[in-house]
């Protein structure tokens, strides 16, 4: 690869960030440098390589699962190494606050000019951000390199495997290796809140008061991972066809489309990487009831599609999920039936997400006909524990309304969760997605966002929408 050659005459260009997307260029420097690092016998799951096809899948894999993050390093532009997060399932308190450093390396033609550092600070940073307390790693006892680098970034080494891994017939050892993020970093203010507030009996609490009480005093700094957040185009299906609501009153629909396959297929065209499709009439009837849109809509889309409204139980979670639909939305059963998530969230790891819709901080379920008694905040750390993969979180009051999001709730939900967020409700410009955008870059937990009618009357054009958020 001639990107790794470069440098002889001047220092190379090092870049180490996170990645959403993959372009062609990308996905194939990506697995030339795994190929290489296999090769070499170093630092990733595999023993021997499993081929270009099963690599490319591996890694559209992994962007789609909201557990891991990729992170890249890049010599002179060009992809030559790579190391994951990984997000564990919060089934306990030391859980919730650990992270995993995962799959680290460098393809031995970019060794040796501090790529390798620059990607396990930027994977730290990323925990850091996302509020874990730890991280923890594990490599083989042949990379000696390695096990130097992650000395000198203060990893302590707690325990030995003995039998670790298997290369080349031989058994060989494995060291464990953790470390303790210090908030070093100030962290931001939540863009018009008080930080201090709604702590509530959050049993994290503690671990997490430093960083809000530093920002109570610092400024804002935008971290220097920034991440491309997910434009999720709104498909809102009423009797069959594709509409908006505002505020969520079926009696104040605008139809947009009576052909959602065609409409699934306009925004895959314009470029979008997922599908956002709620079917109303199910949300209010508490059973799917859209069906053959719904399927014309999985047919016509070649981008994972996400599904809410009328997912109670877990025969249609199970029905849609083995339809070809990548996420399921659970919005009222999240508050009704708490263990129905927690059981869906076992059996599909990574496929629920929830609905937290809100109305004056309040929740509301049944097509938002009902309010409930619990907070935003509370529901969603709840869910967190739950294990969801993500939490959209809906302005009630700003849905379709084209005013602009609620940058602040969305800032201060993410603050108190580890679990993304995924902001809805309200974006009426492109300035609105500008905005969420920038905020991202303190809350880097803000994931993507969802638009409806403002891409469907063409105050946002999709393509913009993406250059914006990327
Ligand atoms: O607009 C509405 N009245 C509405 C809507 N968009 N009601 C529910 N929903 C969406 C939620 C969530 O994605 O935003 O339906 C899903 C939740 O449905 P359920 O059936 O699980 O509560």
């Amino acid at each position: 690869m001639s990107g790794g050659q470069s440098g002889a005459q001047r220092p190379p260009h090092l870049v180490a960030e996170r990645v959403t997307a993959l372009d062609d260029d990308d996905l194939q420097a990506l697995c030339e440098a795994t190929d290489a690092a296999i090769l070499d016998g170093g630092g990733f799951g595999w023993i021997t390589s499993p081929g270009r096809r099963t690599l490319e899948q591996y890694f559209h894999g992994i962007l789609l699962v909201p557990e891991r993050a990729l992170f890249v390093g890049r010599l002179d532009g060009v992809i030559v190494g790579a190391t994951q997060l990984l997000r564990p399932p919060r089934n306990n308190e030391a859980q919730a606050m650990s992270a995993t450093l995962m799959h680290s390396y460098l393809a031995p033609y970019a060794r040796g000019h501090g790529l390798a550092r620059m990607m396990t600070e930027a994977v730290e940073e990323c925990a850091r951000a996302l509020g874990y307390q730890v991280l923890n790693l594990d490599v083989r006892e042949t990379q000696t390199a390695a096990i130097r680098l992650y000395e000198t970034l203060g990893y302590t080494h707690w325990g030995t495997h003995p039998h670790y891994a298997r290369v080349g017939g031989e058994v060989v050892g494995g060291y464990f290796f953790t470390k303790r993020l210090q908030d070093t970093r100030p962290s931001a203010a939540v863009p018009g809140s008080d930080p201090a507030r709604g702590a509530g009996s959050d049993p994290r609490r503690g671990a997490r008061q430093s960083t809000r009480q530093a920002a109570d005093t610092k400024t804002e700094k935008p971290v220097p991972h920034a991440r491309s957040l997910t434009l999720y185009p709104a498909i809102d299906l009423k009797d069959g066809a594709c509409v908006r609501l505002r505020r969520g009153e079926m009696d104040d629909a605008t139809v947009y489309s009576d052909d959602p396959g065609a409409q699934a297929r306009a925004w895959v065209a314009a470029g979008c990487r997922w599908l956002h499709v709620v079917d109303l009439n199910g949300a209010f009837a508490g059973h799917s009831v859209n069906a053959d849109a719904i399927e014309a809509i999985i047919a016509n889309a070649d981008v994972p599609v996400q599904l809410g409204g009328g997912l109670r139980d877990m025969a249609g979670i199970e029905r849609w999920l083995s339809a070809g639909v990548t996420r399921v939305i659970l919005g009222s059963a999240a508050v009704k039936d708490p263990e129905l998530v927690r059981t869906a969230c076992r059996a599909f790891p990574g496929r629920i997400v929830c609905g937290i819709d809100a109305r004056d901080g309040r929740v509301a379920t049944e097509g938002w006909a009902e309010i409930s008694e619990l907070s935003s905040i509370e529901l969603a750390l709840r869910m967190q524990d739950m294990g969801v993969a993500a939490i959209v979180f809906t302005e009630i009051a700003r849905d379709g309304m084209l005013t602009g999001l609620d940058v602040a709730q969305t800032c201060a939900l993410s603050a108190r969760l580890s679990t993304p967020v995924v902001a809805s409700g309200g974006v009426g410009r492109i300035e609105h997605l500008r905005e969420l955008k920038a905020a991202s870059a303190n809350f880097p937990g803000i994931e993507g966002v969802i638009v409806g009618r403002a891409l469907y009357d063409g105050r946002v054009d999709p393509r913009d929408a993406l250059r914006v958020l990327s």
